[in-house]
C-alpha cells in the first residue's frame, strides 16, 4: 500500500541515507519462507483468467513460483534484464521524496518483513509479499516500468506544488488498485488487489463497486479508502493508454485548476463519468452497519 503516517524522517539506526538496508535474505527462517509459499499458492491458483496477462508473464517470467521469498540477487538479475528496474530492501514506510527517488531511479522500494499467521488477510503496511508479488511482476512490462519512472518523477514535483495529496490518488486508482480492459474482459493489475485474495473476487465479481473509466482529473479529486475494500474502480483501456496520458499531460496547470474543484467522495458518480459497471455499494452499506 501507499498511504501512511511517517514516524520517522530520518533514516533508522543501519539504514544508508537513501532508506536502503541490506535484504539479508538468510535471515529470514523456515516460518518465513512457509509463510511467502502459503500466500503465493493462494492467490497464483486465482490468478489466471482475473489478473492482467502483464502481471501473469511477469511472475513467469520472475520465476516467483520457485519456493520461498526471493532473494533479491536472483530475482534483481532477471527483473533488471526485463526493464532495468530493481528492488531494494527498507525497513517499512519510507518518506514520500525518498520514495519517489527510487522510482524515478527504477528502484522499488520493498518493506523487509513477512506478515505473520494472524495477518493472512489484512496488514497495515506492505510487507514482502505485498511488495514483491503484489508490485514487481509489472514492472517486467516495459511500458508499466516506463509509468512507474514517469510517476516518480511526477511525485517529486508534485511536492512543489504542494499537490502529494493529489497525485497520491492517482497511485492509488491506478499502481495499487487499478482495472484493466483487455481484449478478453476485464482485468486486474493493481498491487493492492492482486496480493489480496478476497480483493482480486471482489474487484472484479462483486456488485457492490463502482467501475468507472480512468480519467486523470476525476482520479485526482476522488477520495480512497485505506480501511477496506475499495467502492470504486478505474478501468483503464491499456497499459500504453497510462503512460501516455501522464506523459503528455502537463500536471502544473491541472494542480492549479484542481484547487478550485470539490473532491469526490469515494462512492459518489458525477456527470461525466463514463461508467463499466454502477455499483449498488451493498458491501460498503454491511459494513458500516457493524
Ligand atoms: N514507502 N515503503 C514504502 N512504500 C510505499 O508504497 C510508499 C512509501 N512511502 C510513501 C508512499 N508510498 C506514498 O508517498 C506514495 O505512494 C504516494
Ligand atoms: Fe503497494
Amino acid at each position: 500500500m501507499a498511504d501512511f503516517q511517517h514516524v520517522h524522517e530520518v533514516p533508522p539506526e543501519g539504514a544508508n541515507a537513501d532508506w536502503t538496508i541490506p535484504q539479508n535474505w538468510e535471515a529470514f527462517n523456515a516460518d518465513n519462507h512457509r509463510m511467502w509459499d502459503r500466500l503465493f499458492t493462494r492467490q497464483s491458483e486465482l490468478l489466471p483468467g482475473r489478473a492482467a496477462d502483464a502481471f501473469l508473464r511477469g511472475i513467469d517470467m520472475l520465476k516467483l513460483s520457485n519456493s520461498g521469498i526471493p532473494d533479491y540477487r536472483e530475482l534483481n538479475a532477471r527483473l533488471e534484464a526485463a526493464t532495468g528496474w530493481t528492488v531494494v530492501a527498507v525497513p517499512g514506510l519510507v518518506p514520500d521524496a525518498v520514495f519517489f527517488d527510487h522510482l524515478a531511479n527504477r528502484r522499488f522500494p520493498a518493506g523487509n518483513f513477512i506478515r505473520s499467521p494472524l495477518q493472512m488477510d489484512y496488514l497495515q503496511e506492505p510487507d514482502i509479499f505485498h511488495d514483491v508479488f503484489g508490485h514487481v511482476p509489472m514492472l517486467t512490462d516495459p511500458v508499466f516500468a516506463d509509468y512507474m519512472v514517469a510517476y516518480g518523477k511526477g511525485g517529486l514535483r508534485s511536492l512543489r506544488f504542494g499537490a502529494l495529496h493529489h497525485l497520491a490518488r492517482l497511485y492509488w486508482y491506478t499502481v495499487e488498485f487499478g482495472l484493466i480492459e483487455q481484449p478478453d474482459g476485464l482485468r486486474i493489475y493493481g498491487a493492492g488487489i492482486v496480493s489480496s485474495y478476497a480483493e482480486s473476487i471482489f474487484a472484479l465479481d462483486d456488485p457492490s463497486p463502482n467501475r468507472i473509466d480512468f480519467d486523470l482529473v476525476r482520479i485526482m479529486r476522488t477520495h480512497y479508502r485505506i480501511d477496506d475494500f475499495q467502492q470504486n474502480y478505474f478501468v483503464i483501456p491499456s497499459l500504453e493508454f497510462l503512460l501516455k496520458v501522464t506523459l503528455e499531460t502537463d500536471f502544473a496547470p491541472l494542480y492549479a485548476n484542481l484547487k478550485a474543484l470539490p473532491d469526490i467522495a469515494v462512492a459518489d458518480i458525477v456527470p461525466q463519468d463514463s461508467i463499466v459497471t454502477r455499483g449498488t455499494q451493498e458491501f460498503a452499506a454491511s459494513r458500516n452497519k457493524k
